[in-house]
């Protein structure tokens, strides 16, 4: 809340406190709570008898309504799962990874540059890249890294797996820059980097390129947040966080991939055998509940299990969910639009008549892919893993007295 409107409610209130001097508030412990909780938010007690504050500059949200992203390790944030609705994150809870913190950009300084396998090598600041025909797309975008291992049973799901969020993404597709510079025989590779203190480095196949990848410069309407990428940053719809290189300056064209530390030493999957997957760039269909669960407390009766499915194939056809802990499995409703690479919501209603239960999604998408268990993932994955694109169906344990929560199972993936 900006200071002068909260002074500005604040003598509002008073004003309206001292114009109903007389009334009495005794008794109830209803009453006096509402009378604190408008000391704490400055809100009028009968938003009918007061005209409240005009228009404003910029909105803000209602104090009642508080939003947190929750950081962690100097390097992550998490988006509020649980607390959301519908599919697209706030830009101000968009989740952020940052391997060297947020560099602050003029875009007046800032250029993209493209060379290389190319005809001509050209030069792009952000007025330019305005002025090329825009595409827009909503999609999600997710850290490979997102599954905490070592979680308690009292964790949301924002700090098991908030390292995702959806945004409509608006940009040029990197497909006409490159045209633009034209390509030239032997092109097959990107290096996209970014003008942090990490000097963020990827290799990009030169197909996703030219498919859908965006140069982003507007996050759901606007300029990218500065923890987004502000002024530009790469968008590959599906693709691991990892990839969508942020404070985008250069695009190197080439033959072969760059073998950079982010997908050598990083970004690969040990799997059985000794062997390791490398450019493991799709991220696999995956679901999680976002209510009930924790912290939530349940009442007997009617609740609506809802939570959010995403694939980096394609679209979600099918979300089941289970109360009984995966014995019998039922189809919740999917609540278009269900679009491609998207996170899509699904919800089904459910009657909790007490005693225990334990809540679980399972997505399926296009391609026929079924989300895995945890079991046939370490299974597949073997000993000695690294946590990177982990999705199992997970699990939330609604006690006998009400309470939810995370169904914690040690991962014996990592080494
Ligand atoms: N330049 C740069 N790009 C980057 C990163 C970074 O640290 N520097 N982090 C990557 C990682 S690991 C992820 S998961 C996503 C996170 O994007 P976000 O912070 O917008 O959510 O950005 C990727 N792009
Ligand atoms: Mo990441």
């Amino acid at each position: 809340m900006s200071e002068s409107t909260s002074e500005w409610t604040r003598r509002r209130m008073l004003a309206a406190l001292a114009s109903a001097a007389g009334a009495t508030f005794a008794g109830p412990t209803r009453e006096v709570r509402a009378e604190e909780r408008e000391e704490e938010s400055g809100a009028p007690r009968d938003p009918t008898k007061v005209p409240g504050p005009g228009p404003s500059a910029l909105g803000e949200r209602s104090p009642f309504a508080s939003l947190r992203r929750t950081t962690a390790f100097g390097a992550i944030s998490g988006t509020p799962l649980q607390d959301l609705h519908g599919t697209i994150t706030p830009a101000d809870l968009h989740f952020e990874r940052h391997h060297a913190g947020i560099p602050a950009i003029d875009p007046a300084e800032h250029a993209l540059l493209v060379h290389g396998l190319v005809e001509r090598p050209l030069r792009f600041g952000l007025r330019d890249l305005l002025r090329f025909p825009a595409v827009s797309r909503i999609g999600f975008l997710e850290c490979s890294g997102n599954l905490r291992i070592d979680a308690g049973p009292e964790t949301t799901p924002q700090d098991v797996c908030g390292l995702t969020s959806q945004s409509e993404w608006t940009g040029v597709a990197l497909g006409t820059l490159l045209r633009e510079a034209g390509l030239r025989p032997g092109a097959s590779w990107l290096l996209a980097e970014g003008s942090d203190a990490a000097v963020m480095t990827r290799s990009i196949p030169i197909e996703k390129a030219l498919d859908d990848a965006i140069v982003a410069y507007a996050q759901n309407g606007e300029a990218l947040r500065p923890a987004q990428g502000y002024p530009i940053r790469l968008f590959l719809p599906g693709w691991e966080g990892n990839a969508n290189v942020k404070w985008l300056r250069r695009i190197e064209v080439a033959d072969r991939p760059f073998m950079t530390r982010e997908e050598t030493s990083k970004y690969t999957e040990p799997i059985r055998g000794g062997r390791a997957r490398q450019f493991s760039f799709t991220m696999d269909a995956r679901s999680v509940l976002t209510t009930p669960t924790y912290p939530a407390q349940l009442e007997p009766g009617w609740h609506e299990i809802r939570g959010l499915a995403w694939s980096g194939r394609g679209r979600i056809v099918r979300v089941e969910v289970t109360s009984d802990g995966g014995r019998t499995w039922q189809d919740a409703r999917l609540l278009g639009p269900v679009l491609p690479k998207a996170h899509t919501r699904f919800a089904l209603p459910w009657r909790w008549t007490g005693g225990g239960a334990a809540l679980a999604s399972r997505a399926t998408d296009e391609t026929g892919y079924v989300q895995p268990t945890r079991r046939a993932l370490i299974e597949a994955r073997g000993p000695g893993s690294l946590p990177y694109h982990l999705n199992p169906i997970m699990t939330w344990i609604v006690e006998p007295d009400g309470r939810v929560l995370y169904a914690a199972e040690p991962w014996d993936v990592a080494s």
